[in-house]
This record gives structure tokens, C-alpha cells and sequence, in this order.
């Protein structure tokens, strides 16, 4: 059996996480390559699960990334019930209490813009693209709180290639659906909606950018953004838009939706940089959800190492 149902699994939040780990290495060693296959059995299985909000449904067999960072794993609880996803409220527990309205399927993904194959994905078809596999990442808010998050997802530039960009194809834009009915926070003028991010075509590029469809081994729940959203480690939570309709290739950098809403506050690029602080508030230090005490925030989020040179020659507090 490659999907497990809910009554079959203990959840990840009792599960302790050293049973968790092991378990994990356990399924990463053994199945391999059919979680793409899996994947796709999943994703319809969970067609009707995705309207009841409670689904739980298993994905086996991803591969363990190099990328992944071994720090501690904050909690499936933690992770599913403190989120930012205005679409679905703006308290950090409305998301998880407003899940059930985000009904998933049916869902496409319109690929176009500056392409050689534009092409509007079903979303299932859309999870087959490339196999998955488990990324361990940070992920600092700029609210100046984080986590540490194992998502599920591939790479963004397995999309990429497969549209094959033409040469005037500079930035990549990625808008979230626009439904009040699913969507009742959009009833709200919070923002601008729908929520629009984007990326310089090389961070797009950059292996560390991903595309998730899970966590903690299991499909992504409605509050972090199901069914795709984008993650990418080294800026701040906001450019990883979830609940994604769109990808569109561009030539100019696009408006998004934050700097749209205040743009002396929140710039294109959002790098996790602790010497540039937020108007209103440092960013020096963050806390850890689940710790008492702040710890240091690092340059780039602490992946300098990989993405520093994509920034070189450039002034970070200009272009924050
Ligand atoms: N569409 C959309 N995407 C969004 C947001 C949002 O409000 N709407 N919030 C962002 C912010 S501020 C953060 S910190 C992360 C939070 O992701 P998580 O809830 O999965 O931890 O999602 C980002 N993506
Ligand atoms: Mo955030």
C-alpha cells in the first residue's frame, strides 16, 4: 500500500521526534523512486479528502536531500496551527480554523508568459513533474520568529526547464488564487488580492527553490498553502506564496503584493539580512517557535554559503 490512511499513521504531533527521524531515514532508504507514482495515486485519492479539511493523507518514498538542515523540527502542531496565509484570516491561528473553505481540487496551474511550452497543468499532473523529495529548511518570518519546517516538494527548476523561458524571460511571477468562497479572508481588502511574489529568473534557478506539495511526509493542509506553494529558504517567509494558480515568466520585475501594500517596508528581494532592519522593528534576532530565548538571525538565513554570489556586486540595504 502506498497511501496510508489516517487511522493507519500516528501523527507526526505525538510522534516524538527521534521515532520520527528514524522513521524517516527508514522510508527515504527503502522505496526510493515510486513516490512519484505515489504522489500521483495520492493526490487523487485525496481529491475528496481535500474538501473535508481533515486529510491526512501519507506520501512514502522521497528522497533525502543534501540540503536539508539537521537542526531540531519544530512540531506538526506547531507548524499546521501558527501560520500567515491572510486568504484565510489574519490571527496566526485563523488559517488552520479557516482550512476547511480552501477545497483543492479541482485545481490547475497555468505555466505561461515568456515560454517556448506554456501549458495550464491539472494539479495532479502538475505533482508528477519531478520525483519529491523531503527539504529540511529554516523558514524566518519577518515578523522575526521562525521555524524549521520538512517540507515536501522538488525543485522550481524542474518547472523551468520543462517551459524552456525564452530569452526575454528575466523575472518568474507566481500569483495565489483568487476565491472569496475558499478564500474568505479575500472579502477583507488586506491586500491587493490575489497575493502576487516573484522571483529574478537565477534565485528561481537556484537549487535551494523549491515547490512544495507536502510536509512532514504528508500533503501539504490548507493553512501552509496546499496544494503548491513555493518556498525559498534565504528570504523572508512572505516570497514563499502558497496556493498557487500561476506561474508567469516576465521581462520586467514584477509589482508583488507586499510591495505593492508598503514598499518603504518591504522590498522585491526580502533577503534575510540582520543589518537591515524593518522600519518599525529590528531584525537582528528572532525566536525560535517553541524556545524561550532569541537567538541570532543569520545572513541570508543561514544559507550564505549557497546564494551569497547571486547578490554579489550588489547593495543589500538598497535592494532589500
Ligand atoms: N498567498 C499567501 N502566501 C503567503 C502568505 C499569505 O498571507 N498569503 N504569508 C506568507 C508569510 S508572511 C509567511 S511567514 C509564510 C508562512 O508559511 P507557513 O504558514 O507555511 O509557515 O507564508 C507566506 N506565504
Ligand atoms: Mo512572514
Amino acid at each position: 500500500m502506498l497511501i496510508k490512511k489516517p487511522s493507519d499513521i500516528k501523527s507526526s504531533e505525538i510522534t516524538p521526534k527521534e521515532i520520527y527521524l528514524h522513521r524517516r531515514k527508514f522510508l527515504l532508504g527503502v522505496t526510493g523512486w515510486t513516490a512519484t507514482v505515489a504522489l500521483g495515486l495520492m493526490a487523487s485519492r485525496s481529491v475528496s479528502a481535500a474538501g473535508n479539511g481533515d486529510s491526512r493523507a501519507k506520501l512514502e518514498g522521497m528522497r533525502k536531500s543534501p540540503l536539508s538542515t539537521d537542526e531540531p523540527l519544530n512540531s506538526y502542531k506547531q507548524i499546521t496551527t501558527y501560520n500567515n496565509f491572510y486568504e484565510l484570516g489574519t490571527e496566526k491561528d485563523s488559517p488552520a480554523r479557516n482550512a476547511k473553505y480552501l477545497v483543492t481540487r479541482p485545481w490547475t496551474v497555468a505555466v505561461e508568459g515568456e515560454v517556448k511550452r506554456p501549458k495550464v497543468y491539472d494539479i495532479d499532473a502538475f505533482m508528477k513533474l519531478s520525483p519529491p523529495e523531503e527539504r529540511i529548511y529554516r523558514l524566518r518570518c519577518v515578523e522575526a520568529w521562525s521555524m524549521v519546517i520538512p517540507w515536501v516538494g522538488f525543485p522550481l527548476s524542474a518547472l523551468i526547464k520543462q517551459a524552456e523561458p525564452t530569452s526575454n524571460a528575466k523575472y518568474v511571477e507566481f500569483t495565489t488564487l483568487y476565491d472569496p468562497k475558499r478564500m474568505p479572508g479575500q472579502r477583507r481588502a488586506v491586500l491587493d488580492w490575489p497575493y502576487v511574489e516573484g522571483l529574478r529568473m537565477d534565485e528561481a534557478m537556484h537549487p535551494l527553490t523549491i515547490l512544495a506539495v507536502g510536509l512532514y511526509g504528508e500533503i501539504l493542509p490548507a493553512q501552509n498553502g496546499a496544494p503548491l506553494r513555493l518556498v525559498v529558504p534565504w528570504k523572508y517567509g512572505f516570497k514563499s506564496i502558497k496556493s498557487i494558480v500561476r506561474i508567469r515568466f516576465v521581462a520586467k520585475q514584477p509589482l508583488t503584493a507586499w510591495v505593492k501594500s508598503a514598499s518603504h517596508e518591504y522590498g522585491f528581494y526580502s533577503n534575510v539580512n540582520p543589518e537591515v532592519d524593518h522600519p518599525r522593528w529590528s531584525q537582528a534576532r528572532e525566536r525560535r517557535i517553541g524556545e524561550l530565548f532569541k537567538r541570532k538571525t543569520l545572513m541570508f538565513n543561514g544559507y550564505a554559503d549557497q546564494v551569497a554570489n547571486l547578490y554579489q556586486g550588489m547593495d543589500l540595504k538598497i535592494n532589500f
